[in-house]
Parts: structure tokens; C-alpha cells; sequence
């Protein structure tokens, strides 16, 4: 049972969601408010993290300078959100390290999308193009989330995946206009990549075990099937744009609905990729691991130099 004090801040809490101000960091919130934030805002930070294996395999083997900067720089913009993301996440009460260990003993999730390797350099342009796209379709809806310090990183971050997107469709465009074999790269680039891009938005709304809270409180401001159809529409005409034949027969603009009709979504392999059993499932969490390792002489030189520094203070205090 709620105590008093508990019911009237309840109260204010929803006053505020109903207003659409910002919930933050020292403000009082519901348990299960917290807990709903926890969980997907350090899956969206781990899956920005584990978003730069794909990419950052194929750094050194970018084929001119320019592109070999380019991919460096979004890699690198990509390691940047993860921390916005962590930070943002730590002032709901839980530590970086807590979050880091329930990714790499596989109790949080991130986007299954990561778990789909990328053979062939088309696959870059349609990672930037596609999975891009689709992040920021999510995340412009989410720059209005209740809570306040992800709404901030939601605005920041969404201007950077604009460049992400556009620097993948103009890769995309390159390849689908320039030799044929270049452009079979890009269809089969497109063929593997557009499925599992839908995937990205979450089961169906009558499936989504969250979206209802999540919709209530404001975390999430639009639901997953609403999104999806949204990134189908705005998609489709930069696939005629390039050329290049639809991933899925099935895509058919519907008159009366002022939309596009598309094929079902393979959910078997969407709740096999989401439960730690796709292509890359494995190798992924395994790299993470061995960086993670690999980088303790870092956390622990950090840790020495702020005991370092408490140790100074206190002399000068004394
Ligand atoms: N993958 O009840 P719902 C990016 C899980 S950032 C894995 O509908 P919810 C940038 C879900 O967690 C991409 N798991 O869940 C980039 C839940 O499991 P749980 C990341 C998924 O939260 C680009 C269960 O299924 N973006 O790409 C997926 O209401 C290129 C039930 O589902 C975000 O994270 C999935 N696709 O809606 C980086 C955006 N879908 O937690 C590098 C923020 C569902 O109970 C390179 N997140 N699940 O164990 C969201 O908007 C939401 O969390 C959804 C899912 C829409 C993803």
C-alpha cells in the first residue's frame, strides 16, 4: 500500500506525464517507472555499443581514405551515444558496472540487428541507410520521452544519426548506380538487411509486453507497429530511388489506407535472435567481454588517479 506522502507525489508525477513535464533525475517516480527506464534505456546503450562490431570490422578494409574516415567517424559518434546512454541511465540509480554485467551475462538484451553479420561492403550503406534510418524513426519519437535526461540525449543523438543515414544511402546510391556487380552487392546487401531492420521495431503491439505501461507514462510516444509502418513508407521510395527491386514482393502501395501493404515479419527468427541464438549472437558478447577485459588497465589507472586527487584534497582541508 502506498503511503501518504507516496500518494500525493503519485499525483504530482502524473500531473506532470498529463502536462508533458519532464521527469527528472531528483524527482519523485513510481518503482515500476524506474525499472521500465532501466531496462530500456541500458538496452538502447549496450545495443549502440555492441552496434559498433558490425561496422568496425570493416574500418580497415573501407575502399578509399574517404570512406575509411567516414566509417571511422560513425563508429566512433556510435561508442559516443553508448556513453550518453550509460550516463543517462546511471541517474536512475543503477551503476555502469551492474549494467555491463547484465548485458555480458546476456540478462539485458540489445537490438537484434547486431547479431546479423556484414559480408560484403554494400552491407555498410545499407547498415547506415537502413539501420540508421530505422534507429532514428524510433528516436525522434523518443526525444519527447518523459524522462527528462533521455529526452536531451535523444536530441542530441538524433542529429548525428541523420549524418549516419545519409552517408549510408549515398554509399548505397554509389554502389547501386555504379557496375552491375556493384550493384548486385547492394541488392543482396538490401535483401538481407531489410528484414531484420523491421525487426528492430519490436514485436507487434498485441504482442509488446511493455508498450502499454510504456505508452501511459510517456516513456515510449509512439507504439512499435506504428513506427515500423512509418519507416516502410518513408523507405519504399528510396528504394525506387536506387533502383533496385523490393526486398519483399509483397510491398504494394494501399490507396485507401495512404500506406504501403508489406509481407509478415519471420517472428520465429525474431524471438530465436532476441533469446541469444542468431548469427552473431555469441561472437558479439565474446568480443565485448575481451575489450572489456582488455580495457581494466584504464578503469583501474582512472580509479588511482581519483584517490589520487581525494587524497590531495583532504591534506589541503586538514
Ligand atoms: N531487439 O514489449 P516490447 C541503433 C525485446 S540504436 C532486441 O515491445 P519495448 C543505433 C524487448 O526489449 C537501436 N530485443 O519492448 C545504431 C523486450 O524484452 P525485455 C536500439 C527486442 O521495450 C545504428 C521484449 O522484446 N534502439 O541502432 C527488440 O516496449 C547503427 C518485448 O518487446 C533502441 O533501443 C529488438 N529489436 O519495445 C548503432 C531504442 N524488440 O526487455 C550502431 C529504444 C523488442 O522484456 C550502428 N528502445 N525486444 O527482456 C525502444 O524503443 C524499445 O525498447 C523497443 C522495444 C521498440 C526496441
Amino acid at each position: 500500500m502506498q503511503s501518504v506522502d507516496d500518494a500525493a507525489a503519485q499525483i504530482e508525477f502524473d500531473k506532470r506525464v498529463a502536462n508533458e513535464q519532464k521527469i527528472e533525475p531528483t524527482d519523485w517516480m513510481p518503482d515500476d517507472y524506474r525499472k521500465n527506464l532501466i531496462r530500456q534505456m541500458s538496452q538502447h546503450a549496450h545495443s549502440e555499443v555492441i552496434g559498433m562490431q558490425p561496422e568496425g570490422n570493416w574500418i580497415t578494409r573501407a575502399p578509399s581514405l574517404r570512406r575509411k574516415a567516414i566509417l571511422l567517424a560513425k563508429v566512433q559518434d556510435e561508442g559516443g551515444h553508448g556513453l550518453y546512454l550509460y550516463s543517462a541511465t546511471e541517474t536512475l540509480g543503477i551503476s555502469r558496472s551492474e549494467m555491463i554485467e547484465a548485458l555480458q551475462t546476456r540478462k539485458a538484451k540489445y537490438a537484434s540487428i547486431f547479431n546479423y553479420p556484414t559480408l560484403n561492403w554494400a552491407d555498410i550503406g545499407a547498415v547506415g541507410w537502413l539501420v540508421d534510418g530505422a534507429a532514428i524513426v524510433n528516436q525522434i519519437a523518443l526525444q519527447r520521452t518523459s524522462y527528462g535526461p533521455y529526452s536531451r540525449a535523444m536530441i542530441r543523438i538524433c542529429k548525428e544519426e541523420s549524418f549516419h543515414q545519409r552517408q549510408g544511402y549515398e554509399l548505397m546510391y554509389a554502389m547501386a548506380k555504379g557496375s552491375p556487380e556493384q550493384k548486385e552487392m547492394a541488392q543482396d546487401a538490401l535483401n538481407r538487411f531489410w528484414w531484420p531492420s523491421l525487426m528492430m521495431f519490436g514485436p507487434h503491439d498485441s504482442d509488446s509486453a511493455h508498450s502499454a505501461k510504456s505508452m501511459q507514462w510517456k516513456i515510449k510516444r509512439e507504439t512499435n507497429d506504428v513506427l515500423r509502418q512509418r519507416f516502410i513508407d518513408q523507405t519504399v521510395p528510396q528504394i525506387e530511388v536506387l533502383g533496385l527491386d523490393m526486398p519483399d514482393p509483397e510491398i504494394k502501395w494501399n490507396e485507401e489506407k495512404g500506406q504501403y501493404d508489406s509481407g509478415e515479419i519471420n517472428w520465429q527468427e525474431f524471438y530465436k535472435v532476441i533469446n541469444g541464438n542468431g548469427p552473431c549472437n555469441h561472437q558479439r558478447i565474446k568480443h565485448h567481454i575481451k575489450a572489456h577485459k582488455d580495457g581494466e588497465w584504464v578503469r583501474e589507472a582512472v580509479r588511482a588517479y581519483r584517490e589520487k586527487q581525494q587524497a590531495k584534497q583532504t591534506v589541503n582541508v586538514a
